[in-house]
C-alpha cells in the first residue's frame, strides 16, 4: 500500500497530506504565481471568481476557504508567472511545436499577443487587434454559405461571452454550434429532456444533507469534483447511504481525509465517502438498474399480498407520470441471467443495492462519464429516470437526479443559447429582442462539424477556448483536415495542440482568464456569470492583474470579431462589450427566467435557475414525467469482446494530474500511477492470460472496421482490480484508438468509455 509521504502512515485516503502536499508545489513552485495563496482564498467566494475547476455547487456560507486541490492546480495553472511571448513564436515553427507534448505547450505559460500565422516561415507573428478582427470579418464574409463555419465552444465561457457568442452567428446565419458538451454530458441533456422537460439535474446542494441514500454512479469525484467529497462524507457521517457504482474502486469514493479537518490531519485519520460499492462492468449500469427495478416491482407485489405499506409511490406515479405499464412489461421480460452477465454483477449484489434504494425514504442519483459516454447513454439514462420515479425520488427534498457536470459553465452555456438546435421559442425570442429573423435550420454538433471537416465542406472554424483537435476522436484525422481549413480562430488562454493545425489563415487570440480583473475603457470593472451543475447562477470577478497589458475579454474578442462580420447595426457590438449588464438585461429578454439578473446575480450566493422538474411541473409534450420502455442493449461492447483472446473493452478517463487535454503533471497519484501516463490498467488475472507480466510494454489495436487503422504503441500494462476483460487508460492520449463513426444512440457523444481494441505484446 502505498504510504503518506508526511506521516508515513498507510494512505488508504484520497485528500490528506498528500493533497495539501501537491497544493504546496502547485502554489508555492516556482511557476506558481506570488499571489497563487491569496488568489485561491477568493475562489468561490462572493466577491471572488469562480473556481475554473468544476461546476459542483458552492455551499450557502462559502466564508472559509473552500478546499480543493484539484481546484488549486486550476487556479495555479491559469494564474503562472510563465508567459509565451512573440519572441516564443520567433524561435519555434509551428511544425516543430506539433512534436511538442500537450504538458510542454501549455507549461510555457499564458499567450500574451494576438497572432497571425504567416506560412512563410512557418511561425506566428504578432499582428495588432483591429487587423485581426478585420481580416476575420472578411474572410468569414467571404466564405460560400455561414454553415460552412463551425463555431466550437468550451464549458469555460461565462453566461455573457456565450450569449453574445450565438447572437453574433446566429445573425452571421448559422447553427452551427459544435460545443464540448457534445462530448460529455449531452446524453443527459437528451434523456432528461424527455423524461422530465428539462436537460438539467433536479437537486440542490443542500439536499445532499437530507438523502437518506446517495448513489454515485459512473463517476470519479477524488479526481475530477473534489468539492463533492466533503458532502460525501458528511452523508456517511450522519448515518445516510452512499452507493458507489464503478468498476473501479476509485480511492476518492472509499475514504476522504479533510484537509479542513485539523484533527484528523494530525492523527492521519478519514472518513468514509461511501458505504458501499458495486463494480460492473462497463457499459453494465442500465442492465444493474433493470434488475434494481424488476426488485422493486416484485418487492411491491409482495407487499400487496401480505397487505403491508406499498414499496411504489402511487400518488406520485398516478398524478405525474405515464408510461409505466410499457416499462415494467420491458422489466419482467428481461431475464436475470441477461441482467447478471450484461452487468457482470450477481443477482445478490443487485438486490443488496435494491434493498437500500428501497429503505431509503429519500434517494439522490448522481452521474459523470462513466454513464454518458457509452452507446446506449441515453436509454441508461432513461432506466436511471425511471427507477427513481417509482419511489417519487424527484421533485421533494432530499431526493432528485444529478448529473455532475464538468466545465465550470458548460450548463449556463447551453442555457444562453450554444445548442445547435435551439428550441423554437428561443429563436423567436431572439427574433424579438434583435428584430431580424434567426436560422432556423438545425447546424452541427460536434460529430457534425468533424464530418464536414472530413468531406471539405466546412471551411472555417472558429473556438471560443477549448482543445477541439485533441478533444475529439481519431486525433490524427481531425487534425489532417483542420489543416485543410481556409481559416481558424482559437480564443484562448493557454497554447495548445489545436493551435497548431493552422489552416491557410489561422489567428491565435489570447484573452483575459476567470482569476483576472476586466476593466472597460472607463476603468469599471466588470463582472460575468456561470451557472453550476445545481442551476445555481452567481456572478465572478477576477482580482488578478490581467497576465499581459493588451489582453482582451472573451466578450471583448467575441464582440471584435462580431463588429467586424456582422456589422454594428443590429447589436451595438462595442457598447456591449463595455457594459456587461446591458448583456445581462438583453439574457433576461430573452430567456426571462433569469429575472431581474443584474439585481440578483449580485446576492451573495447569486440565485436559482428556476426548474419546474424540481416543482414537479413537467414541461414534457404531454405535461407528465416519462417512464421510458426500451430493451437492454443486444450486446455491450464488453460482451461483444468476451470470449475472443486479447480482446478488450477500453474506457479513456482523467488522470488525478491533468484538467481534460490540459496535462498538469505525469503522476496518478490515486491510482499508484507515477511520472508517466502511457499505461493501462488491466486485471491481473487478464495480464497473465496474454502470457505478459505488469509492467510489460503493449500495442493497442481498435477494432472499428472503417478501413481507418488505430494503434498506439509502448503502452505499459499496470495490474489495477477492475473487471476482467475491461481496461482502461488516460484521454487525450488514447483518441486515437476512439473512432468517430461510434456513437452514443440519439446523443451523438463518441464512445469514449467502450471502445474495442486488441492488446498485443510489443
Ligand atoms: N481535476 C479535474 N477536474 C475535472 C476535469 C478534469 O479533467 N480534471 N474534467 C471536468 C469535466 S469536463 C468533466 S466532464 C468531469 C468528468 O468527471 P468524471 O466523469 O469523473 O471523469 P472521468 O475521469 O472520465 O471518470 C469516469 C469515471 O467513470 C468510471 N466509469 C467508466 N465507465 C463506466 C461504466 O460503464 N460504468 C460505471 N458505473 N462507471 C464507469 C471510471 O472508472 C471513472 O471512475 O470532470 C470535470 N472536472
Ligand atoms: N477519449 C475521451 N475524449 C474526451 C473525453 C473523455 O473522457 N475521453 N471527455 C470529453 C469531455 S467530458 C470534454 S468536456 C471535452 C473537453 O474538451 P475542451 O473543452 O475542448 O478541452 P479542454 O482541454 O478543457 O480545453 C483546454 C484549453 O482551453 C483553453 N482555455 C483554458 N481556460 C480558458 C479560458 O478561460 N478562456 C478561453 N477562451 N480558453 C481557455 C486553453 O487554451 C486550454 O488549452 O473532451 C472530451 N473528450
Ligand atoms: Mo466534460
Amino acid at each position: 500500500m502505498a504510504r503518506d509521504d508526511v506521516t508515513g502512515k498507510p494512505s488508504s485516503a484520497a485528500g490528506g497530506w498528500g493533497a495539501l502536499k501537491s497544493v504546496g508545489r502547485h502554489l508555492m513552485g516556482s511557476r506558481a504565481p506570488l499571489s497563487g495563496a491569496q488568489t485561491m482564498l477568493r475562489a468561490n467566494q462572493p466577491d471572488g471568481f469562480d473556481c475554473p475547476g468544476c461546476a459542483w455547487g458552492d455551499p450557502e456560507h462559502g466564508s472559509s476557504f473552500e478546499f480543493c486541490e484539484n481546484g488549486v492546480k486550476a487556479v495555479a495553472w491559469e494564474a503562472t508567472r510563465d508567459r509565451v511571448t512573440p519572441e516564443f513564436f520567433a524561435a519555434h515553427t509551428v511544425t516543430e511545436l506539433r512534436g511538442w507534448s500537450d504538458h510542454d505547450l501549455e507549461y510555457q505559460g499564458r499567450l500574451t499577443h494576438p497572432l497571425r500565422y504567416d506560412a512563410a516561415t512557418d511561425r506566428y507573428l504578432p499582428v495588432d487587434w483591429d487587423t485581426a478582427f478585420g481580416e476575420i470579418g472578411a474572410a468569414l464574409k467571404a466564405l460560400p454559405h455561414p454553415d460552412a463555419a463551425e463555431f466550437y465552444t468550451s464549458g469555460r465561457a461565462s453566461n455573457e461571452a456565450a450569449f453574445l457568442y450565438q447572437a453574433f452567428v446566429r445573425l452571421f446565419g448559422t447553427n452551427n454550434f459544435p460545443d464540448c458538451s457534445n462530448m460529455c454530458h449531452e446524453a443527459s441533456g437528451v434523456a432528461l429532456s424527455a423524461a422530465i422537460g428539462i436537460g438539467k439535474g433536479t437537486v440542490l446542494l443542500e439536499d445532499f444533507e437530507l438523502a437518506d441514500a446517495i448513489f454515485v454512479v459512473g463517476q470519479n469525484p477524488g479526481t475530477n469534483h473534489p468539492r463533492m467529497l466533503a458532502d460525501l462524507r458528511r452523508a456517511t457521517a450522519r448515518g445516510a447511504r452512499v452507493v458507489a457504482v464503478n468498476p473501479l474502486k476509485e480511492k476518492g469514493l472509499k475514504r476522504f481525509a479533510d484537509p479542513q479537518d485539523k484533527l484528523e490531519m494530525i492523527q492521519g485519520g478519514s472518513r468514509p465517502t461511501s458505504t458501499d460499492f458495486l463494480c460492473p462492468r462497463l457499459g453494465g449500469d442500465m442492465a444493474l438498474f433493470r434488475g434494481m427495478a424488476k426488485l422493486v416491482f416484485a418487492a411491491e407485489d409482495r407487499a400487496q399480498a401480505e397487505g403491508r405499506p406499498p414499496v411504489l409511490d402511487h400518488a406520485f406515479i398516478a398524478a405525474h407520470t405515464e408510461g409505466l405499464a410499457d416499462w415494467r412489461a420491458e422489466v419482467e421480460a428481461t431475464g436475470w441471467s441477461e441482467i447478471e452477465a450484461q452487468s457482470g454483477l450477481s443477482r445478490d449484489e443487485i438486490a443488496h443495492a435494491a434493498g437500500i434504494y428501497m429503505e431509503a425514504d429519500r434517494v439522490i442519483l448522481t452521474w459523470a462519464m462513466g454513464i454518458t459516454q457509452h452507446r446506449h447513454s441515453v436509454a441508461t439514462i432513461r432506466e436511471m429516470t425511471n427507477l427513481m420515479f417509482l419511489r417519487g425520488n424527484i421533485g421533494r427534498p432530499g431526493a432528485g437526479l444529478c448529473p455532475v457536470r464538468g466545465h465550470s459553465n458548460v450548463q449556463g452555456d447551453r442555457t444562453v443559447g450554444i445548442n445547435e438546435k435551439p428550441a423554437a421559442a428561443f429563436l423567436d425570442a431572439m427574433e424579438r429582442e434583435l428584430g431580424v429573423p434567426m436560422p432556423r435550420a438545425p447546424g452541427h454538433n460536434v460529430l457534425g462539424a468533424i464530418g464536414a471537416m472530413l468531406d471539405g465542406s466546412a471551411k472555417a472554424f472558429v473556438a471560443l477556448g477549448g482543445n477541439f483537435a485533441r478533444a475529439t476522436p481519431d486525433s490524427a484525422l481531425i487534425a489532417a483536415a483542420m489543416m485543410r481549413l481556409d481559416l481558424t480562430v482559437n480564443i484562448a488562454t493557454k497554447l495548445n495542440h489545436g493551435h497548431l493545425l493552422p489552416g491557410r489563415a489561422s489567428y491565435i487570440l489570447p484573452c483575459l482568464g476567470r482569476t483576472e480583473i476586466d476593466r472597460n475603457a472607463a476603468g469599471d470593472r466588470q463582472i460575468v456569470s456561470v451557472e453550476d451543475s445545481m442551476g445555481m447562477v452567481h456572478g465572478s470577478g477576477g482580482i488578478n492583474l490581467p497576465a499581459a497589458p493588451g489582453l482582451r475579454s472573451e466578450i471583448a474578442i467575441v464582440a471584435g470579431i462580431a463588429a467586424a462580420t456582422v456589422g454594428s447595426q443590429v447589436l451595438d457590438w462595442d457598447a456591449l462589450a463595455q457594459d456587461h449588464d446591458a448583456i445581462r438585461d438583453m439574457i433576461a429578454r430573452v430567456l426571462p427566467d433569469f429575472g431581474d439578473f443584474n439585481t440578483t446575480l449580485r446576492r451573495p450566493r447569486g440565485f436559482r435557475l428556476r426548474n419546474r422538474a424540481a416543482e414537479r411541473i413537467w414541461t414534457t409534450p404531454s405535461g407528465r414525467a416519462v417512464f421510458d420502455a426500451r430493451p437492454l442493449p443486444e450486446a455491450t461492447e464488453w460482451q461483444q469482446a468476451a470470449g475472443q483472446a486479447g480482446t478488450f473493452v477500453l474506457q479513456t478517463f482523467r488522470s488525478h494530474d491533468q484538467y481534460n487535454t490540459t496535462i498538469y503533471g505525469m503522476d496518478d497519484r490515486y491510482r499508484g500511477v507515477f511520472r508517466e501516463r502511457r499505461v493501462v490498467f488491466m486485471h491481473p488475472g487478464d495480464i497473465a492470460r496474454l502470457g505478459l507480466e505488469p509492467g510489460a510494454r503493449v500495442t493497442l489495436r481498435g477494432l472499428h472496421e472503417d478501413g481507418v487503422e488505430r494503434v498506439v504503441e509502448g503502452f505499459r500494462l499496470v495490474s489495477h482490480d477492475i473487471p476482467t476483460g475491461c481496461i482502461a487508460g488516460y484521454y487525450p492520449e488514447l483518441n486515437a484508438l476512439v473512432p468517430h463513426g461510434l456513437f452514443g444512440e440519439q446523443s451523438h457523444t463518441p464512445v469514449s468509455k467502450s471502445v474495442l481494441v486488441r492488446v498485443e505484446a510489443a
